[in-house]
């Protein structure tokens, strides 16, 4: 496969992008009445509203030959056909087998892996109907009001988005808390919320080595024994999720009480797994399965549409033009859905560990841009926070803003403010606000003469910044599957365009290593020292205080 900046297709774009440079999007929309319906698609009950991204018809073109040429149909036949695209790794990545819900047999080393998906599923749903119906008991007989996920990273961030995401369709009578971080402060305010008697643990980890997780896990195990006082509590308290069958067995939980997923799954893609226990527990299997069933339909769509009407793609192209040439290199996810809190996060690992990488396939540094800097949180509430930036400051970025058209929530006019709040955000920072609408603005205040023209500079909005809006009609399960599968394909179709592999993250490996070396000198019991003064010195700061 050649670079992408090899193909015809970029060079095209580089021309492209220089001859509409001065193009405004206002002035696109002002001489394109069908701007909307020609950069805007529908998916079930998904509205993408693109049309305030700065493309032309021949901008649009231009991208999906870039994805021709990157030959993006075939890497896709490759992605679900399980070949090991994950080459650093020797592995494919399969997570769509998770939420297979049709009958076709999925591949790995012709072995069909659907009959082991669905056994574990099985096992997740009899264990999950057990622990809601109260058939599940603690050691003491008490039936599980708290469940605590023990994870970190892509054990944690998707379970915690879609527990928050659908907390409407939760059991009432259950609490699901995510223990992370080292932080002792994390675990003691986690575990000061829970009731030994009527707590699970689910220690979700792929590879049962990870030091945060399994030191979560031992703290929480000895907290349990000493209010319980007897080791056969750890049967009745602890189950664990991994790929790891004797790492579980030697931290002493019951096999009979592992779920296990296989190396085909990637942590930040593994919500659909076993990983999702907490998930199902919460929501009962009929939404779990809803959730795999939007996911699912996401991926057919993904699979069989036409790449100019190909959700995933056209996001993925967009994301290209705006960070390969126009120099948007920050992207940032706006959701006007409290639900969606966690968004914003699970997104920025989902993208930064996929697509942060520097080095392609062929082993070669990158002379082009890759993943950008993923960033974000509520809108409503940033607009009283970082708007500022995003309206005026000197960066360029585009941003994503995600609403629901009705609310799970009716509370007086609250939803059709926040609608309004969401619609004028991205309405503003692409019309922004020129001198004359300015003047004309401040003099009708009653401003005039120099006091006008002093502060007529501060109230100009140069505008044409770029976004996508996504309308859903409500968050239903099956609406955050289609979503959260939307964003993974997008990610992978630009790891295909940037000619890098999405699904390893050796980036992440060497300060685990690093933090080895110092741990046993900050304990005072290392022979060796840091080799550089900086590190070499806080460690002795922090020893001698
Ligand atoms: C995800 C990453 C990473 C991983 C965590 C937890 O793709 O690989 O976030 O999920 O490091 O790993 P374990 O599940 O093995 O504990």
């Amino acid at each position: 496969m050649p670079k992408p900046t090899e193909l015809p297709a970029w060079h095209a774009l580089q021309q492209h992008a220089e001859s509409t440079a001065q193009q405004h999007l206002r002035t696109l929309f002002a001489t394109d009445p069908d701007r909307f319906q020609r950069f805007s698609r529908r998916y079930e009950n998904l509205l993408v509203d693109f049309s305030k991204q700065r493309i032309t018809s021949e901008t649009f073109e231009l991208l999906l030959e870039l994805a021709r040429q990157a030959e993006l149909p075939a890497a896709i036949e490759q992605l679900f056909a399980g070949q090991r695209i994950n080459h650093t790794e020797n592995r494919p990545a399969l997570h769509m087998a998770l939420r297979n819900r049709s009958a076709r047999p999925i591949l790995v080393d012709d072995q069909d892996v659907m009959p082991e998906v669905r056994g574990v599923l099985e096992q997740m749903r009899r264990f999950a109907d057990k622990v809601r119906s109260g058939a599940w008991t603690g050691y003491t007989g008490k039936p599980i009001r708290t469940v605590v996920n023990i994870g970190i990273g892509g054990s944690d961030l998707g379970p915690k988005l879609v527990c928050q995401a659908l907390r409407p369709y939760g059991d009432p009578m259950l609490e699901i808390l995510f223990l992370s971080s080292i932080d002792g402060a994390h675990a003691r305010h986690i575990l000061g919320r829970c009731d030994p008697e009527t707590t699970l643990f689910i220690v979700a980890s792929k590879t049962f080595t990870t030091q945060e997780t399994m030191t979560n896990a031992v703290t929480a195990r000895e907290w349990l024994l000493a209010a319980l006082g007897h080791e056969a509590a750890v049967a009745k308290h602890f189950v664990a999720v991994s790929t790891n069958l004797r790492a579980v067995q030697a931290f002493g939980i019951d096999p009979g009480n592992m779920f296990v997923f296989w190396d085909w799954v990637g942590g930040r893609y593994s919500l659909w797994s076993a990983i999702g226990l907490s998930i199902m527990i919460y929501l009962g299997y009929e939404r779990f399965y809803e959730l795999l069933d939007g996911a699912h339909a996401l991926d057919e769509h993904f699979r069989h549409t036409p790449l100019a009407d190909n959700l995933p793609v056209i996001l993925a192209l967009l994301g290209v033009w705006n960070g390969n040439f126009l120099a948007a290199h920050s992207h940032v996810i706006l959701v006007y859905d409290d639900y969606l809190l966690n968004l914003a996060n699970y997104l920025q690992q989902l993208d930064m560990e996929s697509n942060g990488k520097s080095v392609d396939r062929d082993g070669g540094l990158v002379n082009y841009s890759t993943g950008p800097i993923v960033w974000g949180g509520l809108g409503n509430n940033g607009q009283h926070a970082f708007y500022q930036l995003l309206h005026q400051g000197t960066h360029q970025f585009a941003a994503d803003f995600l609403a629901p058209v009705h609310t799970t929530d009716p509370v007086g006019d609250h939803h059709s403010i926040l609608l309004a709040n969401c619609l004028a955000q991205s309405q503003a920072l692409m019309t922004g606000r020129t001198a004359d609408e300015a003047r004309a603005e401040l003099s009708a205040q009653g401003l005039k003469g120099e006091a006008l023209e002093a502060l007529l500079p501060y109230k100009v909005f140069a505008g044409n910044r770029c976004s996508s809006t996504l309308l859903y009609e409500s968050l239903t399960p099956r609406t955050l599957g289609i979503l959260l599968a939307l964003y993974e394909h997008k990610i992978f179709v630009q790891g295909v365009i940037w000619h890098i592999n999405s699904f390893d993250q050796w980036g992440v490996e060497l300060g685990k290593q690093l933090t080895k070396s110092i741990l046993p000198q900050l304990q005072g019991r290392a022979t060796q020292v840091a080799p550089d003064s900086s590190t070499r010195s806080l460690i002795d700061y922090c020893q001698q205080r």
